[in-house]
């Protein structure tokens, strides 16, 4: 351990005894604490299906940036760079159609196990664990916008069928790796106008759920989330899958709802709604990503917001029941160098919030002392949480700092640049 890297920490250990938090104690909680990583950020959400197929479904990565991931050892190459320069044990989070299609097509009713067992098995070599999402858009039976909840039946069951498989597919990554796996549903559908029949679509999507889930899986090996939404690009005036519809859907059915931070009014947060969902579901998960004006997945960054999410887990004493993934894809600058951003800063939020004087914060509030309370979350702004963050990315062997920036510029020459 580097002598000033240590020094900077003790004294910061000492400074947060002083205010009742046991650093020791708070690292060993950040070490609990995985960040799922999208897969998709590395290559701009184009996937391994069709590689010159088009991004659909109202999401939109922006940016021409060079040196994309074009193929699945591209794409795990930039992955593993990313994990070499972020501190702890971490997860990937795979969407369907990043499957090992050999180069054959295998449309999305037809996908198995089979197709994501090199997946399995790097991160079995790694020491990653893995999250799953079904892929329902950039498909020619996605193409108006409409899946789960389109009035032809025939199309609806071909994305129930690629539901289930996805599900499967799911639970055989969480039992082969010994950790659960969060199976995502994300769905395009609505419309670009004003429609009538708002009803008609959400009970077509209810009934498309409620058969999906008539599959039963094993929980310890995986668990279904369902993700809600405002608007889509070229789908702006109806969401058929709506926050409402999803929390009412999830309630009911004891169903992981899914918080993606884009996909709310732009002043409307979503750090404020985890105390609410975990009182009437035993588990969260959370899409963490950066709106700037819009649902535009800009790369995140430690802001007010993010640190809020992280202070509603850890207050909540709810670090084992909310599962942050991250949901952005920039592609105007380097896609390493933005995984690496974006998880940096979560640790980050989650360690400052882990840091918290709680206990006597607490003890302020409960006596009704608000001044007190306030001045104390004031001063634990500037104590030396940075220190501490150091000191953590040394004992994991990972480059403090700044210094990673020289690394990725690197990785850039050598590697991606020569794509
Ligand atoms: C889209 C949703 C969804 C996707 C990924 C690719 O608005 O946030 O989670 O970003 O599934
Ligand atoms: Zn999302």
């Amino acid at each position: 351990m580097n002598e000033k890297i240590q020094k900077a920490f003790d004294l910061a250990v000492e400074q947060y005894a002083k205010v009742g938090v046991d650093v020791n104690k708070a690292l060993a909680q950040l070490d609990k604490l995985p960040v799922s990583l999208h897969c998709w950020q590395a290559d701009d959400v184009t996937g391994f299906e069709n590689p010159d197929g088009a991004l659909t479904g109202g999401i939109q990565a922006t940016g021409n940036y060079p040196g994309k991931a074009r193929t699945i050892d591209q794409l795990r190459a930039d992955i593993d760079k990313a994990m070499s320069l972020i501190p702890g044990d971490h997860r990937v989070n795979i969407h369907a159609f990043y499957g090992d299609f050999g180069g054959k097509l295998v449309d999305r009713d037809q996908i198995e196990p089979e197709h994501f067992q090199s997946w399995i098995d790097w991160a079995k070599e790694k020491n990653y664990k893995l999250d799953f999402n079904c892929t329902c858009f950039s498909h020619s039976k996605s193409a108006d916008g409409l899946t789960l909840s389109h009035p032809d039946p025939e199309i609806r069951n071909f994305w129930i069928e690629h539901v289930i498989r996805s599900r499967k597919i799911a639970q055989e990554m969480g039992r082969q790796l010994g950790s659960k796996c969060m199976h995502n549903i994300w769905i395009p559908d609505g419309s670009k106008d004003v429609t009538v029949n708002r009803l008609q679509y959400r009970k077509n999507l209810k009934e498309s759920l409620d058969k999906i889930f008539e599959y039963k899986t094993n929980d310890e090996y995986m668990l279904d989330c369902i993700e809600s939404k405002l608007f889509g690009v070229g789908l702006e005036s109806y969401t058929v899958g709506s926050h409402e519809f999803y929390m009412g859907y999830g309630l009911k059915n004891n169903i992981v709802v899914t918080l993606d931070s884009g996909h709310f009014h732009p002043t409307e947060i979503i750090s404020d709604k985890i105390s609410s969902l975990l009182l009437f579901l035993p588990e969260i998960m959370l899409h963490v990503t950066r709106g700037v004006r819009w649902d535009s997945d800009h790369v995140v960054v430690l802001n007010e917001e993010l640190l809020a999410i992280a202070q509603e887990i850890v207050r909540a004493d709810a670090i084992d029941r909310v599962h942050v993934g991250l949901d952005y894809f920039d592609a105007s600058i380097n896609r390493i160098g933005a995984y690496v951003v974006g998880v940096r800063a979560t640790q980050k939020a989650l360690l400052q919030a882990l840091l918290e004087p709680l206990a006597k914060l607490r003890e302020y509030e409960a006596k009704g002392q608000f001044f007190e309370r306030l001045a104390l979350l004031e001063e634990a702004k500037s104590m030396p949480w940075g220190a501490i963050f150091d000191y953590y990315c040394a004992s994991k062997g990972v480059i403090v700092g700044e210094s990673y920036i020289g690394e990725i510029q690197k990785y850039e020459q050598e590697v991606t640049l020569k794509r």
